[in-house]
């Protein structure tokens, strides 16, 4: 037992939010549907970054009300979200000092998205998780098998994009906004034992009180480490009752959002997900796709507000 994980194991159930410039395309690339993951891509259908850049640049959630998105997670019953700050195309939805590829700096917009969303949960009493993509960006030198448009992509190493944007820019989203709750990291590909450990003595020295996922160090190479496991789109069989866990699903089948994705679940399937996941002694944790204008799709607002409904009939407060 690990009373750092206590508010966690009580929390059940939290919202995703996979959101950034990625969702501008609505999946789609020059007529085409991309394929599988519509934050996928910049890479899927090998967009050149300039281009990527310059379409990134019309965006103006002028729609964005992250004081609505926090009160419709916590009139469903959720007690924490999780956000995208930096998902694989490299986009930080922050204000950074180490990479101008951000909202301030890259969009129209040119406004901190991260900051009124922490805000927000501050005052709702919402804990607050930042996903940040720190092995894969395909702008800034993170890791990328085999890059479609080298000429675009920072020219450093592997090494030098850890030490000179993830690291520093993990250290101002830990500085920057209040109490974070959790770091969810994702993808660790390359991170091996010695990549891995100046993240997690970061936590460990410094933000001890933060829980953290396993995606942080890579298995295969042995450096794993964090707090919680993260079984994705499916809820375990069999669970190991001594683990912390966590399922992360979508509503539909695309992280971000995907315009001609409609095929959704309906709110009584996503509910037996949630007593599922809880009575197996893990977490929930919803997805939502917001759209570029910072809207939130209505079909799923609509199961938000299903479980709504369902959390004023049979949860206690
Ligand atoms: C990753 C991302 O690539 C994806 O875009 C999304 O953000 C998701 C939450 O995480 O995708 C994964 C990561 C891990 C597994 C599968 C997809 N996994 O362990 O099976």
């Amino acid at each position: 037992h690990d009373p750092r994980m206590d508010w966690f194991e009580e929390a059940k159930f939290g919202l995703f939010i996979h959101w950034g410039v990625n969702a501008i395309w609505e999946g789609v690339y020059h007529g085409e549907e991309t394929p599988r993951y519509a934050e996928w891509i910049m890479h899927n259908s090998r967009i050149p970054i300039p281009e990527y850049r310059e379409v990134a640049k019309d965006f103006y959630p002028d729609q964005y009300d992250p004081e609505y998105w926090v009160k419709l997670a916590k009139e469903a019953g959720m007690k924490y979200l999780v956000i995208t700050t930096k998902h694989h195309d490299g986009f930080a939805l922050f204000d950074s000092q180490y990479s101008d590829w951000n909202a301030v700096q890259a969009t129209k917009w040119g406004k901190d998205l991260i900051k009124p969303l922490a805000d927000a949960c501050q005052r709702e009493g919402i804990k607050l998780g930042f996903y940040y993509s720190h092995s894969l960006d395909w702008v800034n030198g993170g890791y990328v098998k085999q890059h479609w448009d080298p000429e675009h992509a920072a020219p450093i190493s592997f090494d030098e994009y850890l030490q000179q944007v993830a690291y520093p820019q993990v250290t101002e989203l830990l500085e920057n906004y209040g109490a974070v709750d959790i770091m969810w990291w994702d993808m660790p590909k390359a991170m091996s034992v010695e990549r891995t450990q100046p993240f997690k003595t970061l936590l460990e020295e410094q933000y001890p009180q933060i829980i953290q996922n396993t995606r942080l160090g890579n298995r295969k190479m042995g450096a794993f480490c964090g707090d919680f496991e993260t079984p994705e789109q499916n809820i375990p069989e069999f669970v190991q009752l001594d683990k912390y866990w966590e399922s992360c699903m979508t509503m539909n089948h695309n992280w971000s959002y995907r315009k001609s994705d409609q095929d959704w679940k309906s709110l009584k399937d996503l509910l037996i997900n949630l007593t599922q996941s809880v009575s197996k002694g893990g977490n929930y944790l919803l997805n939502i796709g917001p759209k570029p204008d910072g809207s939130i799709p209505q079909a799923s607002i609509e199961r938000l507000e299903g479980f709504a409904d369902w959390m004023s009939v049979n949860a206690e407060a």
